[in-house]
């Protein structure tokens, strides 16, 4: 962990119904995988979530009706945030792994789309946010990469029970960055010539180029900020998801 705390944005992913039978112990609560993110003004383009198929995860009671589906780090330094039915003691309903999770269809705040699903991303961190990640491929070199690996590899489908119909998903502009148009991720990434999500270096190359450019530079081009600047929309976006109940704030 590093020394300076980081705050983020816990954007709930709303489990939809019915539940698969090993959810079933959490039947007539909401339930939802809660991803860290930095970026909440990109959440137009969610097109999926990320889970680490070995990675271990609980459904955790925050309160009487809500559970989130998260790492047990990340149960733990919610429930010294506020974020726990029994303050500063998490209390996890059913021990999961990410291949319990992969194909949950999900509601999740400001996504275009109506439906997205879970699936396996295996450059997941096991110390860093809650161990889920939402998927916006139009403006994240990683989650552009990993939804690439899944679309292109039948046998990466198959190994962790993917449906094809689960990644025929459209890349959706959101944000214009003059320098590299509009799905900067993908064209970081081709230019950069990136293979698979496993390239560590040329993806953290392509991260810090589009981070950089899109805070600086970047424009909305959906939603209520349309026209505005990334660095404006940012905090505002943010608020909104606090204020509406659909995300909470959470640091480490
Ligand atoms: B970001 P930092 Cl559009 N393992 O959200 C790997 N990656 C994780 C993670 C984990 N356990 N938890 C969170 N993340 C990702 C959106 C996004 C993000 C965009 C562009 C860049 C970007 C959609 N994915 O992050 O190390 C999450 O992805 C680039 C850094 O704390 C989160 O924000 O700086 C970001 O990494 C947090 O990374």
């Amino acid at each position: 962990e590093g020394v300076q705390p980081q705050d983020y944005t816990l954007i709930k992913m709303e489990v939809l119904p019915p539940f698969p039978p090993k959810l079933g112990p959490l039947e007539g609560r909401r339930v939802y995988l809660a991803a860290a993110t930095l970026r909440p003004e990109t959440m137009y383009g969610q097109t999926n979530a990320w889970v680490l198929p070995d990675g271990k995860y609980g459904a955790f009671e925050i309160n009487e009706t809500d559970v989130f589906i998260l790492s047990e780090r990340a149960a733990l330094n919610l429930a010294y945030q506020n974020f726990s039915r029994i303050p500063q003691k998490p209390t996890c309903l059913i021990e999961l792994t990410g291949y319990d999770l992969i194909g949950l269809p999900l509601k999740s705040p400001l996504s275009f789309m109506e439906v997205i699903y879970a699936l396996p991303m295996l450059t997941i961190l096991t110390d860093k946010g809650t161990g889920i990640v939402t998927s916006v491929p139009s403006d994240a070199p990683d989650d552009y990469m990993a939804l690439s690996d899944l679309k292109a590899k039948p046998a990466f489908r198959a190994k962790y029970g993917v449906k094809d119909e689960w990644v025929s998903v459209d890349i959706l502009p959101i944000i214009n960055i003059p320098e590299f148009g509009d799905k900067a991720a993908e064209k970081v990434c081709k230019d950069l010539k990136i293979k698979s999500q496993n390239e560590k270096e040329k993806l953290a190359e392509a991260k810090r180029l589009t981070y950089l450019k899109g805070f600086t530079d970047g424009v909305m081009l959906v939603g209520e900020f349309a026209g505005r600047k990334v660095q404006e929309a940012k905090p505002l976006l943010r608020s909104k998801l606090l204020e509406t109940g659909e995300a909470i704030m959470y640091s480490e």
